[in-house]
C-alpha cells in the first residue's frame, strides 16, 4: 500500500507499507492410533494442526506461597517458593501430559513501512520493520537465572517468605538448577523496529553552481536506533545460531549493531 500524503512545491509526505503472514501447518504424520487415524508425534515435538517447530512444555503459573505448601507437595513434590505449573488435565498431579504447545517462531504477521519527507532541500526517510506473535526462548532467563548462589544471575524479582508474588523462584543453594526451569524462558518476541533513518540537505544549485559541481548532499543515516519489544531484555530480532533447531536468544547472542553514518557526497 503506497499513499502519497502531501504534495506541494516545498513538502512532500509519502508512505509505503506492506504486511505478509504464512502459515505453517502439519496435516499428517507417519504415526497412526489403532483405528489408523494421525496422530502427535511427542517425541519429535510433531503436532498436526501446528507448525513444524514449537515449543511444548509445562505452563509456569508462578511461585508457588506458603499458603499453598500442601499443594505444592501433592501436585508436584515440590515446597513453597518453587514454580508452580498449570495442571492441564486437572487431575491433581503434574505429569508429562500437562505439558502443552507454548509457541511457535512463526509470526502472525509481519512487514515493513517506509515513510519519505522532503521539505525544501531538507529530506527525511525512515524504515520500520515489525514481526508480531512469535515466541521467543530466552536462555538468558533460563542458563544465566539458575538462583544457585555460585553463579551469577539475571537480577530478577525472586521469591521470599516477604515476597510471595515474586515471578521468579526462590534462590536455592542445594539445587545447581531451579526445577522446571525452561519454563522461564517464554516470551512474546513481538517487535518494532527502526531498521533505517536518514536525513539529507542538498544544497542549493547558486552553491554548487559557484563550486562549479552538479550536485553536493550532506548526510547522515542509521541502522538499529529504536526498538519496542515485549520482550525487554535486548533486541529479540537476533537468533543464537549456535543453538538447535529453535531459535534462542542467550549469552551467545550478540544483539544487532547500531550504526551511525555520516556522508558529504558532491557530483562532478
Ligand atoms: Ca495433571
Amino acid at each position: 500500500m503506497s499513499a502519497a500524503l502531501v504534495e506541494t512545491n516545498n513538502f512532500s509526505w509519502s508512505i509505503d507499507w506492506n504486511i505478509a503472514g504464512y502459515k505453517e501447518e502439519i496435516v499428517e504424520l507417519a504415526l497412526k492410533d489403532e483405528n489408523g487415524n494421525a496422530i502427535d508425534d511427542v517425541g519429535n515435538r510433531w503436532f498436526i494442526g501446528q507448525p513444524i517447530r514449537v515449543w511444548y512444555d509445562y505452563e509456569n503459573i508462578g511461585i508457588y506461597g506458603t499458603a499453598e505448601a500442601d499443594l505444592a507437595q501433592s501436585a508436584e513434590a515440590k515446597v513453597p517458593g518453587e514454580i508452580k505449573l498449570r495442571d492441564q488435565n486437572g487431575d491433581g498431579i503434574i505429569t508429562g501430559d500437562d505439558r502443552k504447545i507454548i509457541g511457535t517462531d512463526v509470526p502472525d504477521y509481519y512487514g515493513g513501512l517506509t515513510t519519505n519527507f522532503a521539505y525544501k532541500n531538507f529530506d527525511l526517510s525512515a524504515f520500520f520493520y515489525y514481526r508480531v506473535g512469535q515466541t521467543v526462548y530466552s536462555n538468558f532467563h533460563v542458563g544465566n537465572n539458575s538462583l544457585f548462589f555460585r553463579y551469577n544471575n539475571l537480577n530478577v524479582d525472586y521469591w521470599t517468605i516477604d515476597n510471595q508474588d515474586a515471578q521468579y523462584p526462590r534462590p536455592n543453594q542445594n539445587q545447581e538448577f531451579t526445577r522446571n526451569n525452561t519454563t522461564m524462558g517464554y516470551f512474546d518476541g513481538s517487535y518494532v523496529k527502526l531498521r533505517n533513518v536518514s536525513l539529507g540537505y542538498n544544497f542549493p544549485e547558486a552553491l554548487t553552481d559557484k563550486l562549479g559541481i552538479n550536485g553536493l548532499r550532506l548526510y547522515v543515516s542509521g541502522q538499529n536506533l529504536w526498538f519496542a519489544a515485549k520482550y525487554d531484555t535486548f533486541d529479540p530480532e537476533v537468533d543464537d545460531p549456535d543453538t538447535e533447531d529453535l531459535p534462542s536468544l542467550g549469552s551467545g547472542t550478540t544483539p544487532s549493531t547500531k550504526l551511525i553514518l555520516f556522508g558529504l557526497r558532491a557530483q562532478f
